[in-house]
């Protein structure tokens, strides 16, 4: 057993301990009231799951097992002279709740890079895909393909203890977060490359491996860490992290699991407004002859696409009400390294605009910008100016946390997710409607 998967396998029974506790003898405390407009508005607010992964504040963001996103980029270890951390210890810090040590994550690094060989089953069905299909569907596709390599479908055939799940769930998990970065990497170079796939270099980490098989110079192995770490959790309520521990809760593997997720991340509101966030700049820059607009005309971009009924992408949020660290944290990359790009500051106007305009709409509870309100513009900087292609990296970042939460899931016997469903009439008679 690796030195991670004991550190993992230590931290375990002390939280099933304290699991069972409350269910069993605290399992009558009542924590939320349902209301009618919850019922109807997708369950906004209502405190129904666990996770100890990460915990979303409204005000503050995004906290990775109780450190903010600045805390995890100052004491998460990095590579001798770079600038972001490894993204094998953020995975460490979200799995084992503990800031690793050097050695921690070189443990880590070296158990992926013998898990990385991607099987070439996996690349002949890419390449027989047609050539138009999303390369969001592509990946999809590739990690359902792999689904064949589960260890946890033949040991679960063969009979085991439900205490043991968490062990080969954790085994599925690192099999294929070990691929992912070639996958998503084979997939850009296949569609967009001319078919030209660079190969992996497992003397790399996660994220210099990956920009190494995208073909992109430092610094982009930074920002693919970056990226990665940012995009990994964000609690369990969103619809990636949710679909996959539903999925999960019906002991379909992570495989299956994992793929349910990516098909939420792959939705407009969801990790597709990436994407969409640089189509409509795109759209913008097209109508402006490539030249950057004045306030006044995005000013009126932003309105002519609210009044045609669209929501401006990237901004807004179901948590959130104040701007997303995780954007500010591209923000202040993008100040450092590309302060004179044309697209960043195009989108520095937006962040100027867009706020007052959605206040004065009267709508959006948050008027502020997400994480991926920011994420397309350094890709593009970077060269990957193929859209298309970003919420692939939202997805392959996506996977760290929601795998990691899945093997907690069965670590501490969460039961198959089967919530209670009324019909209208019922609600009717609920709310005293004659
Ligand atoms: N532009 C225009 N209208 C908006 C926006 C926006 N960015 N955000 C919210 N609204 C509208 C929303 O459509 C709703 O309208 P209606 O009453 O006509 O249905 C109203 O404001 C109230 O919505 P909220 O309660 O503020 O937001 P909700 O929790 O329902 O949805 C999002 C959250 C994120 C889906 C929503 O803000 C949105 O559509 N944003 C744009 C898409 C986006 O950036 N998604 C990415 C989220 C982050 N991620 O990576 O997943
Ligand atoms: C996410 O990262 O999943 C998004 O910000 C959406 C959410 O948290 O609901």
């Amino acid at each position: 057993m690796s030195k991670f998967k004991e550190k993992l396998a230590e931290k375990i029974p002390s939280y099933r301990e304290r699991v069972t506790r409350l269910a069993k003898e605290y399992g009558d405390v009542v924590i939320d009231q349902v209301k009618m407009s919850q019922m109807y508005g997708g369950m906004r607010g209502i405190k129904c799951l666990t996770t100890d992964i990460s915990y979303l504040d409204p005000e503050e963001g995004i906290r990775f097992r109780g450190y903010t996103i600045p805390e995890c980029l100052a004491k998460l270890p990095k590579k001798a002279g770079a600038e972001m951390p490894y993204v094998e210890g953020h995975f460490y810090l979200l799995l084992t709740g503990d800031i690793p040590t050097e050695s921690d994550i070189k443990d880590v690094v070296d158990d992926f890079a013998k898990r990385s060989k991607v099987p070439k089953y996996v690349f002949d069905m890419l390449r027989a895909m047609h050539k138009d299909t999303h390369p969001m569907t592509m990946f999809n596709a590739a990690v359902l393909a792999l689904q064949k390599e589960s260890e946890f479908v033949p040991k679960y055939n063969a009979g085991m203890s439900k205490m043991d799940y968490w062990d080969p769930f954790f085994e599925d998990s690192m099999n294929l977060l070990a691929k992912l970065p070639e996958i998503a990497a084979f997939i850009y170079r296949y569609k967009y490359k001319g078919d030209t796939a660079i190969d992996p270099d497992p003397s790399l980490d996660f994220g210099a491996n990956f920009a190494h098989m995208m073909g992109i110079k430092s610094p982009y192995d930074e920002i693919s860490r970056l990226y990665f770490l940012l995009h990994s959790d964000h609690e369990s309520g969103n619809v990636s992290a949710h679909t996959t521990h539903l999925v999960a809760s019906a002991l379909s593997d992570p495989y299956y699991a994992l793929s349910a997720g990516l098909d939420g991340l792959a939705g407009p509101l969801h990790g597709l407004a990436n994407q969409e966030v640089l189509r409509w700049i795109q759209g913008v820059m097209d109508k402006m002859g490539n030249e950057l607009p004045t306030m006044e005309d995005l000013k009126k971009f932003v309105w002519d696409t609210l009044k045609s009924g669209q929501v401006i992408p990237g901004y807004g949020h179901a948590v959130l009400r104040k701007t997303d660290p995780r954007y500010t944290a591209q923000r202040e990359f993008a100040l450092k390294h590309l302060p004179d790009d044309k697209i960043f500051k195009l989108v520095s106007m937006l962040y100027e605009v867009v706020p007052p305009i959605l206040v004065e709409q009267g709508k959006a509870k948050n008027p502020w910008p997400n994480v991926d309100a920011h994420s397309g513009v350094i890709q593009w900087h970077y060269g990957v100016t193929e859209y298309d292609f970003y919420t692939v990296m939202f997805g392959v970042g996506r996977a760290i946390g929601v795998l990691s939460n899945i093997i907690w899931d069965r670590a501490v016997g969460q039961a198959l997710e089967r919530p209670k469903s009324l019909t209208i009439d019922m609600l009717e008679k609920i709310a005293g409607i004659k």
